[in-house]
C-alpha cells in the first residue's frame, strides 16, 4: 500500500522526521538545497513500496519484459515529473508553505542529470517515462557517468567547456546495489581448443576484470502505481582484478589497471552525430552492455525458466549501434556460459534483440579498428569473426559474384568493425524514426540489407512525452485545455484533438493569447534575472533550439537575421513588426566549425545591440548552457520553432514535437518528422520552404549546384557574406560556403528561407488566423506523444503487454 500524504500537516510530520534522520536539523535551520533533499527523499518514500510491488508483479506473472539499452539517457530534473506521476504536487507546495518554503524555488535547484547529449538521450528518457505510464514491463540500461555533458559557458562570445559536478550533492533517487555487481572481462588472451567431448570451447585467459556496481532510478508512471527501473551502471576497481590471471605482482600494471578502469565511467562522451573512435569509448560500450546482459541472464535464472525460451521472455533494444555488442555478448554467455550451439545460440540472440537506427551521417557510423576491438575484447572478437564468416557465405551464396555488394554488409572489412552491420544482422527489427528517414535507410544507406531482409525494416515515428513537454513545463496551457476539453487527454493525449472545434472561438483564442503572454513574459523575467538582458516580451519570439550542427543550419538563421539587420539600416520600416531571436545549444568541444557559428551568433547580435536604427526591432540572444531545464522556459515561450536543417539530413528532430504541443509554429524544411507534422497540420498552420530531400540528394548525386554563381547572381547573399570579413575566425565558413561549395545548401536555400520569414510575418499580423493555426498544432501534436510511439515499439517489435500493478 502506498503511503500517500493524506494532507499538508502530515507532510509537515514526514518532512520534520525526515531533516532529522538526514541531516539532524529542525527544518527551520534548512538550506534550500537540503530542503530539496528532504523534499526528493520523501518523495523516494512514496514511490518505493509501488517500485518493489511492480518488480514483484512482474515475476509473479511471468511476463516478458523489455530492457532498453542506451548509452545516454537525458533525463532532466525528476522532482517535479515525480511529484507530478506521484499526484502529490499540491500537497507539497502547501505542506512548505507551511514551513514557510516555497516549492518553485526549490525545484531549480535540483541539478539537471545530462546524462545525454541532445535528441538522442532526451528520446530514451521520453521512452522510460511512456512505458511505465503505460504500465508496460520495460527497463533502461546505462551508465552512471560521474561527470554528464559539459556545462557551457559564453566566454567573449565564444564556447567553453567546463565539468558537470551533477553528483555534488548525491543524487537522492538512486538506490546502490552493491550484492548485484557483476564482472567485466577485458583483455587478455582467447582461443579455441576440444572440449573432450568432440567439440570445441573456448578459453579466455589473462583477461582483467572490472566491477560493474548497479544503481537503481525508480521510473514512476502517471498516477498508477507501476514504478519500473533505470539501472546506471558505475564502473570500480577491485584490489583483485587482475590477481588469478597470473597478472598479480607487477605493482606498475596494478596501479593503470585501477586508473583505466576508474575513467570506464567517468564521463560522457560529448558528441552528437559524429563518430567518437576513442578505445575508453569501445570500454564504455561493452562495459554497460555486458554488466546489464549479465544481470538480465541471472535474473532470468533465478525465475528457473529454460534459457533456450529467453526470447517469450525478454527483448532486448540497442538505440543506436553504441550497445550493438550486446548481439556477441549475449552468444557468449549462451555459448560459453550456457554450452549452447551456435545455431540455437544465434536463433536466440535474433529473436530478442531489435535496433534502431538515428542518423545517416556517414561520419556517425561507428567503426573500431579491428586490432584494438580485438585486444581489448577478443572473446567477443573471435564471435563477431565467425559471425561475419557465417554472414557473408551466406550472403555470396545469394548474390554470387557480386562482391562489390558483399563488400557493403560486412561487417569486417577494410580493418574495421562496422557496428550499424552488426546491428542489423544480429536484430529481427530494424526501425528508422520518421517516416522520410526510414525511406532513406531502405533506399539507400541500408539498401544491400534491406533487400535481404525486407520484413526486418519498419518505421516508428519519434515522439515525446507530454506529461513533461506540456503537463509539466506549461501549466497554464494545461489548465486551459483541460478547462476546455476535459482532462482525459493526459491519459489519451490522442484526445487533444478535441480542441480543433475550438480553433475559431473567440474566447478560447483570447485564453491561448493570454498563455503564450503569459510564458513569453515569464521567460523574460528569467532573462532579466538571470543573465540580466532586457527582452521584448511583446515581440515575435523565433526560437531555434538544439545541438550545434553544419547540417542543422543555425548558420542559416543568424545569415538571415544579419540580412534584416543590413535591411533595417537602410529602411527603419523594412520589418513590421519587433523580433526576439533567440538560440540554444552546445556544439562538441571538437567541432571547430560549429563553435565559429556560435561565435557568429555573438557577434550579429551585438552588432545589433549598437546600431540605435536597428535594435528597437530585433533582438539576438544566446541563452548558454542549453539543457532540458532550459527547454522546459523555452518550448512553452515559443511563436515560431526553427527547424531549418537539410532536407534528408534530420533522421526526425524532437524538438519540433515540444514546440508544436506548447503552440508554437513550425517553420521548417521537409526533412524528418517536419514531413508529418506538415502533413497533420497543413500548409495553413506550418511554413514549409527549401529543397527537398530528392532534390538534395540528386545535387549530391549528380551535381548542378554552384555557390559562387549563386554570389554573384544574389546581390543580398553578397553583402550578406560580408560579415566574414569583419573577422578573421569567420574565414572558415567563407571557405564552406563558397570554396567548398556549401554542402549543406545554405546559400542555396537562402531566398526561400526569406521568403519563408516573410509569410511568417504576414501571418503573425492575422491575429485571429496566427491562433488558429497555434490551436491546431496542439490539438494535433498528441500524434507526436512518446505513448504512441513506445506503444507501436511494444506491439509490433517488442510483444510486451501492459501490466496492472
Ligand atoms: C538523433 C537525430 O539526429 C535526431 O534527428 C533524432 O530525433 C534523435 C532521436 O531519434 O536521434 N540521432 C543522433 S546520433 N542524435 C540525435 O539526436
Amino acid at each position: 500500500m502506498t503511503k500517500n500524504w493524506k494532507s499538508p500537516k502530515q507532510f509537515v510530520c514526514l518532512f520534520t522526521q525526515k531533516a532529522k534522520i538526514l541531516f539532524n536539523e529542525e527544518p527551520a535551520a534548512l538550506t534550500p538545497k537540503k530542503v530539496y533533499l528532504v523534499l526528493a527523499n520523501l518523495v523516494k518514500d512514496l514511490i518505493y513500496d509501488d517500485w518493489l510491488a511492480t518488480e514483484q508483479r512482474y515475476d509473479a506473472r511471468q511476463t516478458k519484459q523489455v530492457y532498453y539499452f542506451s548509452i545516454e539517457f537525458l533525463l532532466g530534473r525528476l522532482l517535479d515529473a515525480n511529484l507530478m506521476n506521484c499526484g502529490m504536487e499540491n500537497m507539497a507546495r502547501e505542506g512548505l508553505k507551511e514551513l514557510g518554503f516555497d516549492l518553485d524555488a526549490i525545484m531549480p535547484l535540483e541539478a539537471d542529470p545530462g546524462l545525454g547529449n541532445g535528441g538522442l538521450g532526451r528520446l530514451a528518457a521520453c521512452f522510460i517515462d511512456s512505458l511505465a505510464a503505460l504500465q508496460l514491463p520495460g527497463h533502461g540500461c546505462s551508465i552512471r557517468y560521474q561527470y554528464g555533458l559539459f556545462e557551457q559557458h559564453i566566454v567573449d562570445g565564444q564556447q567553453v567547456e567546463l565539468p558537470d559536478t551533477w553528483l555534488q550533492d548525491g543524487f537522492p533517487w538512486e538506490t546502490k546495489r552493491s550484492d548485484k555487481a557483476v564482472h567485466v572481462r577485458y583483455g587478455g588472451s582467447a582461443y579455441m581448443r576440444p572440449d573432450g567431448k568432440g567439440g570445441l570451447e573456448c578459453v579466455h585467459e589473462g583477461y582483467s576484470s572490472v566491477l560493474a556496481i548497479p544503481y537503481d532510478v525508480p521510473v514512476p508512471g502517471y498516477r498508477n502505481h507501476t514504478v519500473n527501473t533505470l539501472r546506471l551502471w558505475q564502473a570500480e576497481y577491485t584490489p583483485d582484478g587482475l590477481f588469478g590471471q597470473g597478472q598479480g605482482g607487477d605493482f606498475r600494471k596494478v596501479l593503470q589497471y585501477r586508473d583505466t578502469t576508474q575513467q570506464i565511467s567517468r564521463f560522457l562522451y560529448p558528441d552528437d552525430s559524429t563518430e567518437e573512435g576513442r578505445k575508453l569509448r569501445l570500454m564504455q560500450e561493452y562495459f554497460f552492455v555486458s554488466a546489464g546482459l549479465q544481470s538480465i541472464v541471472r535474473h532470468y535464472r533465478g525465475q528457473h525458466r529454460d534459457l533456450r525460451e529467453f526470447d517469450r521472455y525478454v527483448a532486448l533494444h540497442i538505440n543506436d549501434t553504441h550497445p550493438a555488442l550486446l548481439i556477441p555478448e549475449l552468444m557468449r554467455i549462451l555459448m560459453d556460459e550456457e554450452g549452447m550451439g551456435w545455431e540455437e545460440a544465434w536463433r536466440i540472440t535474433v529473436a530478442s534483440t531489435s535496433y534502431t537506427n538515428h542518423t545517416i551521417m556517414p561520419e556517425a557510423l561507428e567503426r573500431w579498428s579491428i586490432p584494438l576491438f580485438q585486444s581489448l575484447l577478443p572473446r567477443v572478437y573471435l564471435i563477431v569473426e565467425e559471425l561475419n564468416r557465417r554472414w557473408l557465405a551466406a550472403y555470396r551464396r545469394k548474390f554470387p559474384g557480386r562482391e562489390d555488394k558483399a563488400e557493403q554488409v560486412a561487417i569486417l572489412w577494410g580493418g574495421q568493425v562496422r557496428m550499424a552491420n552488426l546491428a542489423v544482422v544480429g536484430s529481427h527489427s530494424v526501425n528508422g524514426v520518421a517516416e522520410l528517414h526510414t525511406k532513406i535507410l531502405e533506399e539507400s544507406t541500408l539498401h544491400p540489407f534491406y533487400e535481404v531482409y525486407p520484413e526486418r525494416f519498419n518505421n516508428k515515428t519519434n515522439g515525446v512525452t507530454h506529461r513533461r513537454w506540456l503537463l509539466e513545463s506549461n501549466p497554464p496551457l494545461a489548465a486551459l485545455i483541460s478547462d476546455t476539453i476535459g482532462t482525459d487527454w493526459i491519459r489519451h493525449p490522442k484526445k487533444l484533438k478535441e480542441l480543433l472545434p475550438y480553433r475559431d472561438d473567440p474566447s478560447f483564442q483570447e485564453k491561448l493569447a493570454q498563455v503564450k503572454q503569459d510564458r513569453k513574459d515569464a521567460l523574460v523575467r528569467w532573462i532579466q534575472e538571470t543573465r540580466g538582458v532586457a527582452v521584448d516580451p511583446h515581440s515575435l519570439f523565433d526560437i531555434q533550439i538544439k545541438r550545434f550542427h553544419m547540417y542543422k543550419r543555425q548558420l542559416l538563421n543568424i545569415l538571415h537575421v544579419y540580412s534584416l539587420y543590413l535591411r533595417l539600416l537602410d529602411d527603419p520600416d523594412a520589418v513590421p513588426l519587433p523580433q526576439t531571436f533567440l538560440f540554444g545549444g552546445k556544439a562538441a568541444a571538437s567541432y571547430g566549425e560549429a563553435k565559429v557559428v556560435i561565435k557568429l551568433i555573438h557577434t550579429v547580435a551585438r552588432l545589433i545591440d549598437q546600431e540605435p536604427r536597428v535594435r528597437e526591432k530585433l533582438k539576438v540572444l544566446f541563452l548558454e548552457n542549453y539543457n532540458v531545464s532550459l527547454g522546459q522556459r523555452l518550448f512553452p515561450a515559443a511563436d515560431v520553432s526553427e527547424q531549418i536543417s537539410t532536407a534528408s539530413k534530420e533522421a526526425s528532430g524532437t524538438g519540433n514535437m515540444k514546440f508544436m504541443m506548447n503552440g508554437a509554429i513550425t517553420l521548417g524544411t521537409l526533412d524528418g518528422a517536419n514531413v508529418e507534422i506538415h502533413r497533420l497540420v497543413g500548409d495553413e498552420n506550418c511554413v514549409i520552404f527549401g529543397l527537398r530531400a530528392e532534390e538534395v540528394q540528386k545535387y549530391y548525386r549528380e551535381g548542378g549546384y554552384s555557390s559562387w554563381d549563386l554570389y554573384r547572381q544574389d546581390e543580398e547573399i553578397r553583402r550578406v557574406l560580408d560579415v566574414f570579413q569583419k573577422n578573421p575566425l569567420f574565414s572558415q565558413l567563407y571557405e564552406d560556403l563558397l570554396r567548398r561549395n556549401d554542402e549543406y545548401f545554405v546559400l542555396k536555400d537562402f531566398a526561400a528561407y526569406r521568403e519563408a520569414h516573410q509569410e511568417i510575418l504576414r501571418r503573425y499580423q492575422d491575429r485571429p488566423g496566427w491562433l488558429r493555426a497555434s490551436a491546431v498544432n496542439i490539438a494535433q501534436s498528441g500524434h507526436f506523444s512518446s505513448d504512441r510511439t513506445v506503444s507501436q515499439y511494444a506491439r509490433d517489435i517488442w510483444k510486451v503487454k501492459p501490466i496492472r500493478v
